[in-house]
């Protein structure tokens, strides 16, 4: 695998539109043999609780404990983690969690209501979650930003309790990724991980307490668990593998653009990065310095594999149909690499982020910038959101109807009644009327 198979595409051929779907499109796939042991994990812990967990957390991450009190972290390991980062790190999590606070309290949203002219009270009533679960993945993919793009905004929201979950296979912990639970005031962690911690919040055992929603990233076997207890509890989207799509225009440096297909290449083998341009000569040199800084990349492998998989250099006509291309694709992230970038903001009406301008590059709105780094993939952003404070509230409607209210509405909602047949309605608005 080497970097000159990244493909090229031209937006003029007859096929282009096929081929772009092709590229597009991923999936999913539900593979049974997941599915089947997802099942049986599910009804063990389901059944049994406890004994299942440790017996899946020994099995599976080889940890020898006997009694679930010892997979959970006394809240002094996550105090300790952050005491003994190094000073860098540690600054650079508090100010990362200061300005993705900052952005979210901006999403709170007010209960509110209203008065009509006969007294009849209407509104609607916010509340958060009593208690969110929030699944943390271990090894390669375990990353203190999401703890902190996944916890805070449930944190805005006023979640009483939010209880993570991560496995420590062997032991092995992640110092950043603890150090991200004692800032952002996670109450509890569990050592556990897979299809069994989904479980266990979605169910509740004699020791972990059940949840209301399951928020996180996840393996294939995660993803099936959660998509599984969704009605028991609430879930947040199961995200596909991130995408990022650049749109040039030819000006600024190809070493920066080829970077940032990088940035999103190195995720995962799966991940997707495409170029919009319309400047043939800047394509070649993006391919040029794609061949250039492959080679230093430690993650070049992977990098390679995706773009080799899913990545394209796509020459097209102008910068209306890179917008249009653009809001076909809906993209988890959408870089304006543009002179005049801000010019085309209002053309892009599907997208999970928008980077607008040279200056503003995806690294930083996964890491620091403030805006959620959980976007919508897969195109689904056509249809969802940012991970937010809103994820992490309801709403109940209020309705306070007032005497001379029921007059009025009383034989409004009878006679629809007696439309639908539902006598006992018809009856029940009727009483109110007075004679
Ligand atoms: N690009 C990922 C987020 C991330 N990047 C975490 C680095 N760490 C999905 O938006
Ligand atoms: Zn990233």
């Amino acid at each position: 695998m080497n970097a000159s198979q990244i493909r090229r595409l031209d937006s003029r051929t007859p096929d282009f539109l096929a081929t772009l779907d092709a590229l597009l499109a991923f999936e999913s796939g539900t593979d049974s043999q997941i599915e089947n042991a997802v099942t049986d994990i599910l009804a063990a812990v389901r059944t049994v609780g406890d004994p299942a967990v440790i017996d899946y957390t020994c099995r599976f991450d080889r940890l020898d404990v006997n009694h679930m009190s010892a997979l959970e972290l006394p809240r002094h390991a996550l105090d300790d983690a952050l005491a003994t980062l190094p000073e860098a790190q540690r600054a650079a999590l508090e100010v990362a969690a200061s300005r993705v606070e900052a952005y979210h309290r901006r999403q709170i949203a007010e209960s509110w209501d209203y008065t009509e002219a006969d007294g009849t009270r209407l509104g609607q009533i916010v509340t958060p979650l009593d208690r969110v679960g929030l699944y943390v993945p271990g090894g390669r993919a375990s990353y203190p930003s999401s703890v902190l793009m996944n916890a805070i905004p449930a944190k805005v929201a006023g979640v009483g309790e939010l209880i993570m979950v991560v496995p420590t296979p062997d032991g092995e912990r992640n110092p950043l990724v603890l150090a991200a639970a004692a800032i952002t005031g996670v109450d509890r962690v569990f050592t556990i991980g897979g299809a069994q911690a989904v479980a266990a919040l979605a169910y509740g055992t004699q020791t972990i307490p059940q949840v209301d929603k399951i928020v996180g990233p996840g393996n294939a076997y995660v993803a099936s668990a959660k998509r599984r207890v969704f009605g028991t509890v609430g879930i947040d989207m199961v995200a596909g593998p991130s995408e990022v799509l650049v749109i040039s225009d030819g000006s600024g440096n190809p070493d920066w653009v080829a970077m940032d297909l990088f940035a999103q290449a190195e995720h995962d083998d799966l991940a997707q990065s495409i170029l919009l341009c319309t400047d043939a000569d800047f394509i070649d040199a993006v391919a040029a310095s794609i061949a250039k800084l492959l080679p230093e990349m430690p993650r070049r492998q992977t990098i390679a594999t995706s773009l080799a998989n899913r990545g394209a250099l796509i020459k097209v006509s102008d910068l209306d149909e890179a917008c249009t291309i653009a809001n076909r694709i809906a993209p988890e992230h959408l870089e304006l690499s543009l002179e005049n970038a801000e010019d085309w903001i209002s053309k892009i009406r599907h997208a999970g982020a928008i980077f607008v301008g040279h200056w503003s590059v995806e690294a930083l709105g996964d890491y620091c910038a403030g805006p959620n780094h959980v976007l919508p993939t897969m195109r689904s952003a056509r249809f969802s959101s940012p991970l937010g404070v809103y994820d992490f509230q309801k709403r109940t409607s209020l309705i306070q109807v007032s005497e001379a209210g029921a007059q009025t509405l009383g034989p409004i909602a009878a006679t629809l009644a007696d439309g639908e047949g539902l006598q006992a309605h018809a009856a029940s608005a009727r009483y109110r009327v007075k004679a």
